[in-house]
């Protein structure tokens, strides 16, 4: 399986470079379990259904799985109430300012360099290096990976389920601390506008790039974390505006940089809910949970299933038998026009009229009421919920190593995305159907937020590669646009 170990960092300055610790796992929670309920209920759809419909040819899942499921779930479930109450209060309420808004891809799209490679601070030839550009070495170099989510779309801010892994490519902060409370920062997706610099304590929204670093540093002051000022370079090998969370791996590379410059006492969870408040609250855009606890806590190889409600979270090992391609479909996502936005207004319409506090709160056997709501709203809905039992199916499957059914669940949140919630492109389509032509391809789907990006193919392992150069070629002759193969990374295609 391809993918990039997890973000972490090396210090440097006078003495030797030093490891900034970057485990994962240091403050894992335990997995609190799965409902029963969901899952028995799902089984007695498929019974009683067989393949009637997309949503139940996501499961084309066999019985042996489905005793898996449900015997497993049995062993730790806990009841859906006790669930819901043990964990309501924890959630916290964000309010978004009327007017403001998402930071859009003209931020996102230039916000980092896109060439760089998995391995190495990302820099063009030609990019001024830290000591040219502030005229002393760094004291240490954060990184942050990005993420592919295999499957669970839309579902964080419903306090749903979601299953992300690492991607190879990472974003890199460089960091050199400063005697005053001034922030001057390079980045290398645009090196023409030189150092810019800002006073910590008079963060000021500007609707560019920096927005993400003053959103950081604003957000660590709120939460009366001490820091003092820095001169930083921003390099990244994460493609923006393809649904592979380039904004988190800069808001955690940052971050957890800064944790460790100035000795901040703040654990991963409580790092990344400070990442998700800064581009919530500052940013502007209404983003859920995922992305920072994946750039954070997700590891080389392994899948976190992260529950986005309790924030429980288990890290899985992928499958040997198959490998994941990742494949930019060249159309950037545009969240400027509120299509993310709109989806979650929508999830909050539909709660609203279900009398439920979020999507979270219904499971299968409530498709019936849900199917009663107004248009679109009932097939927002039904996506969220099938969506959640999609990603407890493919826990069960990634535990029993089941890389076929894994793969029509994918197909099937795949179908769901694109005619249920509404968030593919026809040139998405295009790739997903170009993969789903491959004999090796177990299932293949969007991944991210939608409107454009990626998508993400299980492949018979040894094949990822040569199945994603086949299938970008294609795509590149029908579409007329340019695709970017990112998984495997370019050095391992065709070793
Ligand atoms: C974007 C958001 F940032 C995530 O929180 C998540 O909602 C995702 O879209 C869709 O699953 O990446």
């Amino acid at each position: 399986m391809s993918g990039g170990a997890a973000g972490g960092g090396t210090r440097s300055g006078n003495g030797p470079s030093q490891s900034v610790s970057d485990d994962p796992h240091a403050d894992r929670q335990a997995f609190s379990g799965v409902g029963i309920r969901e899952l028995v209920v799902l089984e007695v759809r498929f019974a009683q259904e067989g393949s009637a419909t997309p949503h139940t040819r996501l499961a084309g899942v066999h019985l042996r799985t489905f005793l898996l499921i449900v015997v497993s779930a049995a062993l730790s479930a806990t009841s859906s109430d006790d669930r819901n109450n043990r964990l309501g209060s924890r959630q916290r309420k964000t309010h978004f300012p009327a007017g403001l808004r998402w930071p859009g891809d003209s931020l996102r799209g230039s916000l980092v360099s896109q060439p760089a490679g998995p391995g190495t601070p990302g820099e063009a030839d030609r990019a001024p290096d830290f000591a040219t550009l502030f005229g002393r070495p760094a004291d240490l170099t954060s990184s942050a990976p990005g993420r592919v989510n295999l499957i669970g779309e839309h579902t964080d801010y419903n306090g749903g389920y979601v299953l992300p892994t690492v991607i190879p490519q990472k974003t890199f902060v460089e960091i050199a601390r400063r005697r005053d409370r001034r922030v001057s920062v390079w980045s290398g997706g645009f090196p023409g506008d030189g150092v810019v610099s800002y006073e910590l304590g008079s963060e000021r929204r500007v609707g560019g790039w920096l927005d993400y670093v003053q959103g950081i540093t604003w957000v660590l002051g709120g939460a009366g974390h001490s820091i003092g000022g820095i001169d930083a370079r921003i390099t990244s090998g994460v493609p923006v505006g393809s649904g592979l969370s380039s904004s988190a791996a800069l808001e955690i590379s940052l971050a957890r940089g800064l944790r460790e410059a100035f000795g901040l006492p703040v654990g991963d969870v409580p790092l990344a809910l400070l990442a998700r408040r800064a581009e919530n609250e500052f940013v502007g855009a209404p983003v859920g949970i995922m992305d920072q606890m994946a750039c954070l806590l997700a590891g080389d190889r392994h899948a976190l299933f992260l529950d986005t409600l309790s924030l429980a979270y288990e890290s899985l090992p992928l499958p040997t038998g198959a490998e994941l391609a990742v494949i930019n479909s060249g159309v950037a996502h545009n969240h400027a026009r509120g299509d993310y936005r709109t989806r979650r207004a929508e999830c909050e319409r539909a709660c609203a009229l279900l009398g439920i506090r979020q999507l979270r709160d219904v499971g299968l056997d409530d498709l019936p009421r849900v199917a009663a709501l107004p248009e679109p709203l009932g097939r927002r809905a039904r996506h969220v919920i099938t969506e959640n039992a999609r990603v407890l199916m493919a826990v069960e499957a990634l535990r029993s190593a089941d890389c076929e059914c894994l793969g029509r669940l994918f197909d099937a949140s795949h179908r769901s995305m694109r005619d249920d919630y509404e968030v593919s492109v026809p040139e998405v389509d295009l790739l997903v159907d170009l993969a789903r032509g491959e004999p090796r391809v177990h299932g293949a789907r969007l991944t991210g937020g939608g409107f454009g990006g990626a998508i993400v193919l299980l492949v018979e392992t040894g094949h990822a590669a040569s199945v994603a150069g086949r299938v970008a070629d294609s795509y590149a002759r029908r579409s007329g646009r340019t695709p970017t193969v990112l998984v495997p990374p370019p050095a391992d295609v065709g070793a």
